[in-house]
């Protein structure tokens, strides 16, 4: 997700820090605060939208001078939103009111990286940034003059089952950033700089401090949370990895437990679906093949984007601007670099939202596409609020918000839209589940590891000298995952992933698993839907379309916890909607599992 607020370095939230001493007769007022608050929301809206138009023209025209021009954009915003932060604490001491006190909040730790307070050290950082994302966005893999680009690769990882060439794509991928590994050393060092002038122990510690509770208590939430769908995890990758091993053999799959990472059908092992024909049900019927109906009913692109608009519409949102179809891309450019991985974006914090996606002709995307849709009509809801609350209610939920609805992407829905002439019987439901669990299980402990590696990279627990040991460590504890060949220092496979050198936070993505699910949940029972969770579409529902557009109109001018309790009338996050959601993949997969060695 982008939007201005990723250049403004301002995406999260610090936890509530009321302070009710009244001030000194010298010191600040009430009237100082709000001039304050004023002078940033109007420099926020001018610059970040000169920012994000810089940075769009980047990710669209990977060139040196775009990404010297990135550089100096970062550079300029970087330094602006240190100086503000470090302004916004001379009102610490003052008692004002809660949204006062909120806005003030999200400009002190509401950074992604803290540039230090030092012109030179600021220059280098935002050039690393600039460099590193430039860097990922043009990666290759070559061989003798003949280049394969990461879609490439990823088909061959999708589609493949020759393990000589599965290997070739996973290693060919991972040559693109060893060459990142110094540059980002470096940035771990300056962004810590700046984080620790602001106040927090490390960068990780100030992103921990987005979430409306205490910092210390956010990773125990994690845990918790994982703690809710781990069984179901373990019990999905044992049947996996036994599936996978009877067609590769133990001879390639080992006897450790754990699946090497190149056999999972996805370049990162996050989404599995891929190898659905391999682990799928004996039982099931044949499920419904979307890829094969979106080119047997002539979808390209724009109509996979029109498509997906139409269900946004469908619960009372208004249609997207003639300028989102302007100027978004929505297919690779042939004669250049851009950055394909997917991204929604608000240029100017108004109307001016747009996509930015490779899109290939298939299921994958057609997800994808309702996921980047839902940041977009998320932004365009909260566009009245202030520029500092132009957010998601936490991060999660804008990551979970395009997921929930491509949750209702059932074959009713399918019917609906005239994919399919009559909704099949209950008797292929395990094969349905089973490609969900591949798609959204396998997903959650990869969600949560990648900022357990950034943490523990920006608090010292991982240094340099160990940035790829500890990733396979970690990969190989929370997914039972491993890599399929011996790694080395000489490696660095974190920046193989997007989110590394692009370096966006991750653990919104793993709130954003639980989170969609039990927003299904709700939006469902709003709708008034009884039966099985997988077989409910919200599709053109206009109460569960109200609920919904009520939390995105609510920004993150509230605690998430108030969001929670419109949608769910609860202020917890939960997996139980996980876990209700494929209570009978559960009981399936456990008696597959009977006899089998499982764990790792
Ligand atoms: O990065 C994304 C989106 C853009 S916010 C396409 N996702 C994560 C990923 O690709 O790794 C969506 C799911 C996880
Ligand atoms: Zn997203």
């Amino acid at each position: 997700m982008k939007n201005i607020l990723t250049f403004c370095g301002l995406f999260m939230l610090t936890a509530c820090q009321q302070n009710t001493t009244k001030p000194t007769s010298q010191g600040p007022t009430a009237a100082d605060a709000k001039a304050f608050l004023d002078k940033v929301e109007q420099t926020y809206l001018k610059e970040g939208e000169y920012a994000a138009r810089i940075a769009w023209v980047q990710a669209n025209f990977i060139t040196d001078d775009t990404v010297w021009l990135g550089a100096k954009s970062i550079e300029k915003m970087g330094a602006l939103s240190v100086k503000f932060a470090n302004e916004a604490k001379q009102f610490d001491q003052l008692s004002l009111s809660d949204d006062m006190r909120r806005r003030l909040n999200i400009i002190k730790g509401g950074l992604t990286l803290a540039a230090p307070d030092d012109v030179e050290k600021n220059a280098e950082l935002a050039q690393i940034q600039a460099k590193l994302e430039a860097m990922y966005g043009a990666g290759k893999y070559c061989v003798d003059g003949a280049c394969q680009s990461l879609g490439q690769l990823s088909r061959t990882i999708a589609e493949s089952r020759d393990h000589e060439q599965l290997l070739e794509a996973w290693q060919g991928w991972r040559t693109v950033s060893p060459q990142m590994r110094d540059q980002y050393q470096r940035m771990v060092e300056l962004a810590n700089e700046g984080a620790r002038e602001l106040g927090f122990a490390d960068t990780g510690a100030m992103w921990r401090a987005g979430y409306d509770m205490p910092a210390s208590e956010f990773p125990v939430e994690l845990d918790r949370l994982w703690t809710q769908v781990k069984p179901l995890y373990d019990s999905l990758q044992c049947h996996v990895r036994t599936k996978l091993s009877e067609h590769y053999g133990e001879e390639i799959m080992g006897d450790d437990g754990m699946i090497p990472a190149h056999l999972l059908g996805n370049m990162w092992a996050q989404d599995w679906t891929a190898v659905y024909d391999l682990v799928k049900p004996e039982s099931a019927g044949s499920t419904i093949d979307v890829t094969a109906l979106l080119a047997k009913h002539d979808y390209d692109a724009q109509k996979m984007v029109k498509t997906a608009e139409g269900f946004f519409t469908s619960l009372g949102l208004d249609p997207l601007p003639e300028t989102f179809w302007q100027r978004s891309l929505f297919t690779k450019p042939e004669d250049r670099d851009v950055v394909c991985h997917a991204s929604a974006w608000n240029i100017d914090n108004e109307e001016d939202i747009r996509i930015k996606m490779c899109i290939k002709e298939d299921y994958e995307d057609f997800v994808t596409i309702h996921h980047e849709l839902g940041h977009n009509f998320y932004q365009r809801a909260y566009k009245d609020k202030s520029i500092l609350y132009r957010n998601g209610a936490n991060d999660g939920f804008h990551e979970a918000i395009g997921d929930t609805v491509a949750l209702s992407i059932t074959p009713k829905y399918l019917k609906d839209i005239g994919l399919i002439d009559a909704i099949p019987a209950s008797s292929n439901d395990l094969g349905m589940l089973m490609q969900k669990a591949l798609e959204k299980i396998a997903f959650v402990p990869f969600g949560l590891m990648i900022d357990q590696w950034r943490w523990k990279v920006f608090n010292g627990e991982i240094s340099p000298a160990e940035y790829n040991a500890g990733w396979w460590q970690l990969r190989n504890q929370y997914q039972g995952v491993k890599a399929p060949v011996e790694r080395t220092e000489a490696d660095f496979d974190p920046g193989a992933k997007y989110h590394i050198p692009g370096n966006t936070p991750y653990t919104r993505y793993f709130l954003a698993h639980i989170l969609q699910f039990q927003f299904h949940r709700e939006l469902c029972e709003a709708a008034g839907f009884e039966g099985d969770l997988h077989r409910c579409s919200i599709y053109n529902n206009q109460a569960a379309g109200e609920k919904l557009i009520k939390v995105l109109e609510m920004g993150a001018e509230k605690p998430w916890q108030d969001a929670m309790e419109v949608i769910a009338n609860s202020r917890d996050m939960d997996a139980t909607a996980v876990l209700d959601y494929f209570a009978p993949l559960k009981t399936w997969l456990d008696e597959q599992n009977q006899g089998r060695a499982c764990g790792w």
